[in-house]
C-alpha cells in the first residue's frame, strides 16, 4: 500500500494496542465479549483510550472530492449508516428496501444535548483511488486504511472493494456505551487480506434454501469479510435451477415448483452479493452427483445387470455425443447467467460401477484404447467438459479428484482440496503449478458438542511442505455447509459464527492463531450478529449478549 513505513511502525506497536477490555476480566465462569474490536483481526491496529461519541444527528459519511465514486459506494454508505445507527431495523431494510426504518425501536438513547460536553466523531471521509469495477474478482484489491482522530475519520482504499471492507471494520469499531450511547476510540488501522479467496459453500440441492435466507447468509459473510459464495446449486437429489434452455430440468428435477430459483431470483442474489463485494461461483457438478438432471434428459449412463438395463442410472454417459451437445448448451447458458470468471465443475466422487456394467460404454472404452482403466474415461469426460467451458471464455474450479486422475486443465484452474491428508494434496497440486483452495478442515456440516471452531481456527492452508512459489499458489479456502441436514430453519445458526472463524484464518496475519485471544473477540462478533438481526449460535460455552435475539 501507499505507506509501508507506517505499516512497519504500526506492526511494531500492534502488540501494545489496547481496545476496550471485558468489564470483569477476572470472571472465568463465563466468556465475556470485548468492546469495539473488529473481526477478523486487522493486519495492524492501534487504539488509544480516547473515546468519541457517535450520534446519528451529528455524524455523516463524506466522499472525498478527488475520490472515485459509483453506485456501489453510495449504496454501501447508505447501508452502513443504517447498520451503525439502526441495527435492529437494518436486516428488514436490506431484504426489502421499501420497508421503513423503525426509528422508535432504534431511537438513540442519548440526545445531542446530553452529549454537549463530549468530543463527537462528525464524519468519515472516504477516498477510493481507482475507478469502480463492476464485479469483484479473484484479483481484486481489498486493502484499506482507517484513521480515527479528532472529530474526523478517514477511510482510504485502492478499490471500491477495499472501501466496503473498511466500512465493515469501521462499523465494528463503534460500540454501545452506557455514557455515550455509541462510541468509538481513537484508532489507526492498516489492513488487507492474507488470502484472496475466502469462500463459503452452501448446498441447495439436498434442501432448498430460499433467496431470502441466502441473502441473510451473504450479509453474514460480508460481516466477516468473506468474499466468495460457492453456490452448490444442484446435485443428485434436486435441480432447483430454472434453465432458460432446458426448463424441463427444474420442471422434473426440482422437489416441486416452489423449490426453484428463477432467473430473476438468481440475478437478484448476484446483485446482492456484488453490493457486498462477494463473488458468486456456481457449481454444476458432473459427471457424478447428477441423478436429478437425468429425470427428463437422457444423458446419464444406463446401468445394466444380467445383460439388461435395470432402470438405474449412473454418471453422465461419456460414450454418447448427445451428452456433450447438451453440456455445450447448458454451460453456454451458465456462462451468461453467472458473471464471475469462474464456474465450479465439480468432478468429485465418480462411481465407476455403472460405467463398467454398460455394453456401449464398454465398447467405447475398447474403441478409445482405455483398457479397463475407468479413470481414463473420467479423464476423457472431464477433458471434454473443461474444453467446453473454456471455450465460453470462463475459467473453472474443480474438486481435487480431477487432478488426482491426471486430467490436464487450463493453467488458471483452481483446484479445491477436500480430502485428508490435505497437506500432501496441497503439496501435490501446487507442485503441478495449479492454484488451490483448502476446504478439508472446514466441513461445517460435521456438528459436535463443544468448541469445534478451535479446530477450524488451527487449520492453515500454508500447513504443507513446499517452496515459496508453491505457497503463493494457495489462493485461500472455503467453509463448506453441505445440505443433508440443513435448511432455512438452521442454516444461519449452524453456519454462524463458525464460518467466521474460517474467515479470520483466511483474512488475518498468519500469526493470529491463539484461540484464547480470539475468544472474547469472537464473543463480541457473535453478539454483533445478534444485534444486527442474524441468529448466530453461541460457540464459546456459557455467555450472554447485551442484546439477545428475539
Ligand atoms: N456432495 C457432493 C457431498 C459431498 C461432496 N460432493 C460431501 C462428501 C463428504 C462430506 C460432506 C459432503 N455431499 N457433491 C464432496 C465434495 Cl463429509
Amino acid at each position: 500500500m501507499r505507506s509501508s513505513a507506517l505499516l512497519l511502525v504500526l506492526l511494531a506497536v500492534v502488540s501494545h494496542s489496547h481496545g476496550k477490555r471485558p468489564r470483569d476480566p477476572l470472571n472465568s465462569f463465563y466468556v465475556q465479549a470485548t468492546v469495539g474490536q473488529p473481526w477478523p483481526q486487522p493486519q495492524a491496529i492501534h487504539t488509544t483510550p480516547q473515546q468519541y461519541g457517535v450520534h446519528p444527528a451529528a455524524f455523516h459519511f463524506l466522499v472525498n472530492q478527488t475520490s472515485q465514486t459509483c453506485d456501489l459506494l453510495t449504496s454501501a454508505l447508505d447501508r452502513y449508516y443504517k447498520l451503525i445507527f439502526y441495527p435492529y431495523s437494518y436486516l428488514n431494510y436490506i431484504l426489502d428496501p421499501e420497508s421503513v426504518i423503525d426509528e422508535i425501536k432504534d431511537k438513540p438513547k442519548k440526545t445531542l444535548f446530553d452529549l454537549r460536553d463530549t468530543p463527537l466523531l462528525k464524519r468519515l471521509n472516504v477516498y477510493i483511488q481507482e475507478p469502480c469495477e463492476q464485479y469483484p474478482t479473484l484479483e481484486s484489491d481489498e486493502s484499506y486504511t482507517i484513521v480515527v482522530t479528532s472529530d474526523s475519520a478517514v477511510l482510504e482504499a485502492v478499490s471500491i472493494w477495499g472501501a466496503i471492507r473498511g466500512l465493515e471494520t469501521f462499523s465494528h469499531l463503534i460500540y454501545p456505551d452506557d455514557n455515550l450511547g455509541l462510541a468509538i476510540n481513537q484508532t489507526t488501522i492498516i489492513d488487507f487480506p492474507r488470502f484472496q479467496h475466502r469462500g463459503l459453500l452452501l448446498d441447495t440441492s439436498r434442501h432448498f434454501i430460499s433467496i431470502k435466507t441466502l441473502k441473510i447468509n451473504l450479509e453474514a459473510m460480508s460481516n466477516s469479510k468473506m468474499n466468495v459464495f460457492h453456490f452448490h446449486i444442484v446435485d443428485d437429489q434436486s435441480f432447483p435451477y430454472e434453465s432458460r434452455s432446458f426448463p424441463d430440468l427444474s420442471g422434473a428435477g426440482a422437489y416441486n415448483q416452489d423449490h426453484v430459483y428463477s432467473q430473476e431470483d438468481i440475478a437478484s442474489l448476484i446483485e446482492f452479493a456484488r453490493q457486498r463485494g462477494i463473488r458468486v461461483v456456481v457449481e454444476f457438478d458432473s459427471p457424478g452427483h447428477t441423478q436429478s438432471w437425468g429425470r427428463v434428459i437422457d444423458i446419464l449412463t444406463h446401468c445394466y445387470s444380467g445383460g439388461k438395463p435395470n432402470n438405474e442410472f449412473g454418471p453422465m454417459d461419456p460414450s454418447r455425443n448427445s451428452t456433450f451437445n447438451f453440456l455445450k448448451k447448458m454451460f453456454s447458458e451458465v456462462a451468461t447467467v453467472f458473471p464471475d470468471h469462474y464456474v465450479h465443475l465439480g468432478g468429485d466422487e465418480v462411481d465407476f460401477d455403472c460405467w463398467r456394467s454398460n455394453p456401449d460404454v464398454q465398447a467405447f472404452m475398447k474403441q478409445m484404447g482405455f483398457g479397463n482403466d475407468y479413470s481414463l474415461l473420467e479423464q476423457y469426460y472431464m477433458q471434454k467438459v473443461v474444453d467446453i467451458v473454456g471455450s465460453t471464455g470462463k475459467g473453472y474450479a474443480v474438486w481435487q479428484e480431477i487432478i488426482d486422475n491426471n486430467v490436464t486443465v487450463k493453467a488458471d484452474t483452481v483446484v479445491e482440496v477436500w480430502k485428508d491428508p490435505y497437506p500432501d494434496e496441497l503439496a501435490r497440486v501446487t507442485k503441478l503449478g495449479y492454484r488451490t483452495l483448502l476446504s478439508t478442515c472446514w466441513y461445517l456440516n460435521y456438528i459436535s458438542y463443544g468448541k469445534d471452531w478451535v479446530n477450524y481456527y488451527k487449520c492453515d492452508p500454508h500447513n504443507f511442505a513446499g517452496t515459496d512459489a508453491q505457497k503463493k499458489l494457495v489462493v485461500g479456502g472455503e467453509a463448506c455447509m453441505w445440505g443433508e441436514f440443513i435448511d432455512a430453519t438452521n442454516v444461519i445458526t449452524t453456519t454462524w459464527p463458525r464460518a467466521a472463524t474460517v474467515a479470520e484464518r483466511l483474512w488475518s496475519a498468519a500469526n493470529v492463531t491463539d484461540p484464547n485471544a480470539a475468544t472474547p473477540r469472537l464473543e463480541e462478533h457473535r453478539c454483533r450478529y445478534l444485534r444486527r438481526g442474524i441468529p448466530a449460535a453461541p460457540v464459546n460455552g456459557p455467555s450472554y449478549c447485551d442484546f439477545e435475539f428475539n
